[in-house]
């Protein structure tokens, strides 16, 4: 299967398969008028200019309209696969109630995870499968998934294969992370240790028996989970084969992003009241910011310090951190408004935070997250000229055409 993508106006892209940081961030390569050869979901050339018509033989041709083309988004942190909603918080939330007293009251997290244990595996897939259309349309090409809202063996292995079954029928990738240390469950409320115990000698063996996932996750925070019982599992999950992420200073700076570096985690995640020894820890442990504005947003929080993060040179990725308690939105492209408007990132290094940066935070920047020859043809052409006009319309999809692995899979 041959494809040509023609007439691009603007090819933007980061290049490389490692995160930018620094200034690094920001070096997005634009090729005016460029063309895009793929062969068996694979980028085999690109091309300023026009192609031959020896190039364009036996292909499938796709015309860009002179528009900007870039790879295609990567979503690198959701709670993609769960039962129900949380709308029934909303008003509690309008009338100020903490997102961890709903939390502590039985609700939040815990609300869902009613929701979920309830859901069959099938129903779980069929909702995750209309998000994942959305995201689809919306230009993101591939996501992270994270359990946690299972928390015991049935219902945490009931929702990573559910994340795996959605895999196998429709186009977006869901890369998948264990959670399981997301909340302590009803059943365990005075009993912490027999919890971590669950997850260390029951839950962690099953799910790489199955390779059930890639990542283990932490929500390392005031009241959930201690920076000790984060580091043991996380440690613990390391010797099974699962690389680390963690939930740190989403709320109190508790010392998550301290062990994130400590343990060079791939990513750290939040980071809306970091300190400036996080911000050392991070770098040091070449460990990603995967920062989550829409979430910031929704919570009526402050957001992230991503310009201190970038100056001090911590590759910054932005993901939606879509899930139903504190961001019912899958929109990568008003995180990327967001980004700028809020993070004051410029458009080029936001595109590296959702394609490049976004890769490496799962760990597959060798594969995704730039458009160069080798890489998967994963890209969207968008309805804009340049990254500024796509950075700067909100509220709209701006997504004309997205192509997967080199075959059109959304046109607008
Ligand atoms: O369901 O509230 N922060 N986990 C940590 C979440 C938000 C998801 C949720
Ligand atoms: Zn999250």
């Amino acid at each position: 299967m041959k494809a040509a993508l023609i007439n691009i106006g603007l090819l933007a892209s980061p290049k490389g398969s490692k995160a930018l940081g620094g200034l690094g961030q920001s070096s997005v390569t634009s090729i005016k008028n460029a063309s895009v050869l793929m062969e068996d979901g694979v980028i085999t050339q690109v091309k300023q200019g026009e192609l031959t018509a020896q190039e364009l033989a036996g292909c499938e041709v796709i015309d860009a309209q002179g528009r900007l083309v870039t790879p295609g988004l990567v979503d690198a942190h959701t709670h993609l696969v769960f039962g129900g909603w949380r709308a029934h918080e909303l008003e509690q939330k309008l009338k100020g109630v903490p997102y961890l007293d709903i939390l502590k009251a039985g609700g939040g997290i815990l609300s869902t995870v009613k929701e979920t244990r309830e859901s069959s595996q099938e129903d779980l897939v069929k909702k995750a499968q209309l998000a994942l259309a959305e995201m689809l349309s919306l230009g993101t090409t591939t996501c992270e998934a994270k359990s946690g809202y299972g928390l015991n063996l049935a219902d945490e292995i009931k929702q990573l294969r559910a994340a795996r079954e959605l895999n196998a029928i429709q186009p977006v990738e869901v890369v998948s992370t264990l959670m399981a240390a997301h909340a302590l469950p009803p059943e365990y409320q005075q009993d912490r240790r027999g919890f971590l115990d669950l997850i260390k000698q029951e839950i962690l063996p099953k799910v790489t028996e199955e390779n059930l996932a890639e990542f283990c996750d932490v929500f390392c925070e005031e009241g959930v989970f201690t920076v000790e019982e984060s580091k043991e599992l996380l440690l613990f999950a390391q010797q099974m084969g699962l690389k680390s992420k963690i939930h740190a200073d989403e709320i109190m700076p508790i010392g998550g992003s301290e062990l994130a570096g400590e343990l060079q985690a791939v990513s750290a995640e939040h980071l809306i009241a970091i300190r400036e020894s996080g911000i050392k820890a991070l770098r040091q442990g070449g460990t990603i910011a995967c920062l989550l504005p829409a979430t910031s947003f929704y919570l009526d929080k402050p957001f992230a310090p991503a310009r201190q993060m970038i100056n001090e040179g911590v590759p910054v990725a932005v993901a939606t951190d879509f899930n139903p308690g504190s961001c019912p939105s899958l929109n990568l492209q008003l995180c990327m408004n967001l980004a700028c408007y809020k993070y004051k990132m410029q458009p080029e290094e936001v595109l590296c935070a959702v394609t490049l940066n976004a890769a490496a935070a799962i760990n597959r920047a060798d594969r995704i997250g730039t458009v160069e020859q080798g890489k998967q043809a994963d890209l969207v052409i968008w309805d804009a000229p340049d990254l500024a006009q796509l950075c700067y319309r909100f509220g709209s999809n701006l997504v004309a055409t997205v192509i997967k692995k080199g075959q059109v899979v959304v046109n607008r």
